[in-house]
């Protein structure tokens, strides 16, 4: 069997997803750092690979997965025959799915791009991301957390792996986590569950 390999970049929440599962489920893998801000992930090389010039990318022997919560699906089902991380049982599954849809596009556009505005110092609306990001947390994070440890089910699965980067990375958006306790503690939950990866600090990846 060919090595797993992993196109990513620490600084994103996207690449993350993949890279915390792998380790979550202690697969052996090899890491390939593309740096954003050399335009590694637009060379004609890694084009061929992912025309879409995104990170992260997975490669399993044949499978090629550019899309971050495609590849937490595949190593969910490929890998996982406890069927933990994804539940078969068709409401958790959706319930699984919805979560997944969230974290790409309400997590990205609120928290992730709080972040993005004061780390990378992109064109974006800041008090625009911060209200997307309040209303978020505290309309659907906030009220699942309260009585649950977990988004879906009772145990942690790919929904808590998916949504997790860009949530721990509020803080480098300016935005105060501990003013959401119960998402606070389900970050703190996550991290120290055994094997997870936290979101590495943007700082040692950002241009000198
Ligand atoms: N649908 C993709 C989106 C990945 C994505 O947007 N990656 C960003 C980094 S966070 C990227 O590579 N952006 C560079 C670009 O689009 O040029 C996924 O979920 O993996």
């Amino acid at each position: 069997m060919s090595t797993i390999k992993l196109y990513f970049n620490p600084l994103s929440g996207h690449a993350h997803r993949p890279w915390a599962m792998l380790k979550l489920l202690n697969i052996e893998f090899e890491e390939v750092l593309l740096d954003f801000f050399k335009g590694e992930h637009k060379t004609p090389e890694f084009l061929k690979i992912n025309p879409l010039g995104q990170l992260p990318v997975m490669v399993d022997g044949d499978t090629v997965l550019r899309d971050s919560t495609a590849a937490l699906v595949y190593l969910a089902l490929q890998y996982d025959p406890s069927r933990q991380w994804l539940p078969v049982d068709p409401i958790r599954a959706a319930e699984v799915q919805q979560w997944l849809a969230i974290s790409t596009r309400e997590v990205f556009e609120g928290p992730g791009t709080a972040r993005m505005i004061k780390i990378f110092n992109v064109p974006r609306d800041y008090d625009e991301a911060v209200k997307k990001t309040d209303h978020l947390f505290t309309s659907l994070f906030e009220a699942r957390l309260k009585d649950n440890d977990w988004l879906v089910g009772d145990h942690p699965t790919i929904a808590d792996v998916s949504n997790y980067g860009y949530i721990a990375a509020v803080t480098e958006g300016d935005v105060d986590l501990k003013a959401y306790p119960n998402i606070y503690a389900w970050v703190k939950r996550l991290e120290d569950y055994p094997n997870f990866t936290s979101m590495p600090p943007a700082a040692p990846y950002l241009p000198k």
